[in-house]
């Protein structure tokens, strides 16, 4: 089975955004209680993070996963992950500043949650409102994949 990238945030943080970016398609922003498999992507529900009894959840769709995207807010400083999240999960883990473009260049409170939550560097900053630090995401994933197996 072809393994897809896991993306894991709090509701409105960019999980849907970024799934279009790296499926290439303009999928609309509803919001959803499900899991969406895109062509590249897995994109999954705000409240999966929102709610620790929903945790068990992120954890299982994992399983199929090649990598987890955990994102944080830029433009929304709450703590949404439990220190030390990204242990549970087998396979890589990344880090995602999303909407830079917000509030550009003040991202030390994000580093932070992102070594909280024990993700390791190198993270990615990211806007897509001018696509800051895209092809830097995608160079990283995609160059990855290439030797990962197909479907
Ligand atoms: N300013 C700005 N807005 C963004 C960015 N990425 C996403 N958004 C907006 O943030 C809102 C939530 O995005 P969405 O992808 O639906 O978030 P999700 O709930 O995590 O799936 C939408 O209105 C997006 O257009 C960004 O980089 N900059
Ligand atoms: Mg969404």
């Amino acid at each position: 089975m072809k393994k897809r990238i896991m993306i894991i945030g709090p509701g409105q943080s960019g999980k849907s955004s970024i799934s279009n970016v790296l499926n290439e398609s303009d999928r609309p922003l509803k919001k959803t209680q499900d899991v969406i498999y895109g062509k590249n992507t897995i994109d999954t529900p705000g409240a999966y993070i929102e709610n620790a009894s929903m945790y068990k959840y992120l954890i299982a769709t994992a399983q199929t996963a090649s990598c987890v995207l955990i994102l944080v807010d830029q433009s929304r400083p709450v703590e949404v992950y439990p220190p030390r999240f990204a242990k549970t999960f087998t396979c890589p883990v990344l880090g995602v500043i999303t909407k830079m473009d917000l509030v550009p260049g003040n991202e030390d409170w994000s580093r932070r949650q992102l070594q909280k939550i024990g993700v390791y560097e190198p993270y990615f900053l990211i806007s897509l409102l001018d696509n800051t630090g895209v092809k830097e995401l995608k160079d990283y994933l995609f160059g990855k994949k290439e030797s990962s197996e197909e479907d």
